[in-house]
C-alpha cells in the first residue's frame, strides 16, 4: 500500500472554464510527482460506479450527472503525506469556505461544480487510481 500517493480529477466544470493548465501548475508547483495523467470522459454509468459510496446521500443523482456533463483529467500524484497534503492544497468542499489560495476557491464556482478531486485515504487512492489506470499508463 503506497502511502504517498492519491489521485485526483480536474472536474468537467474547471475544463470547461480553461483551468486545466493553471491547476496542473499549482499542482506540480506544490511538489506533487505526476505518475499518470488522462484527458477522458466518464459515461453516466461508469460515474455511478466511481461514486458508489455516496450511492445514498441526496446529492449522488446530480454529483453523477455532473461528473459525466463533460470532460475530465485524472491523475495520480506522489509527495510524502499526499492524501492530507493535496486536500490542503485543493481547500474544503464547498468553495465559499476554501481557504485563501486554494484550489478551489481560485476556480470553483459552488459545492457541486467545485473544480477538483481529492482521494480521502490511502485505500481510496488505490482503487481510485486503478479505476482509471493501467500498470503500464503509470510511470
Ligand atoms: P471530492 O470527493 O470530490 O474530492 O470532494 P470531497 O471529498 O470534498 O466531498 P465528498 O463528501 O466526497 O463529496 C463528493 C462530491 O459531492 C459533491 N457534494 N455535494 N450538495 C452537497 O451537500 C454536496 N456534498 C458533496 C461535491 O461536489 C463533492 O466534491
Ligand atoms: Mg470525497
Amino acid at each position: 500500500m503506497s502511502t504517498n500517493r492519491t489521485f485526483t480529477m480536474i472536474k468537467p466544470d474547471a475544463v470547461a472554464n480553461g483551468h486545466i493548465g493553471s491547476i496542473v501548475n499549482d499542482i506540480t508547483k506544490a511538489g506533487f510527482k505526476i505518475i499518470a495523467l488522462k484527458y477522458t470522459k466518464l459515461s453516466a454509468e461508469k460515474a455511478g460506479e466511481f461514486y458508489a459510496v455516496h450511492k445514498e446521500r441526496p446529492f449522488y443523482n446530480d454529483l453523477v450527472s455532473f461528473m459525466s456533463s463533460g470532460p475530465i483529467v485524472a491523475a495520480i500524484l506522489e509527495k510524502d503525506n499526499a492524501i492530507e497534503e493535496f486536500r490542503n492544497l485543493i481547500g474544503a468542499t464547498n468553495p465559499a469556505e476554501a481557504a485563501e489560495g486554494t484550489i478551489r476557491q481560485k476556480y470553483a464556482k459552488s459545492i457541486d461544480a467545485n473544480a477538483v478531486h481529492g482521494s480521502d485515504s490511502d485505500e481510496n487512492a488505490q482503487i481510485e487510481g486503478d479505476f482509471f489506470f493501467s500498470a503500464d499508463e503509470r510511470f
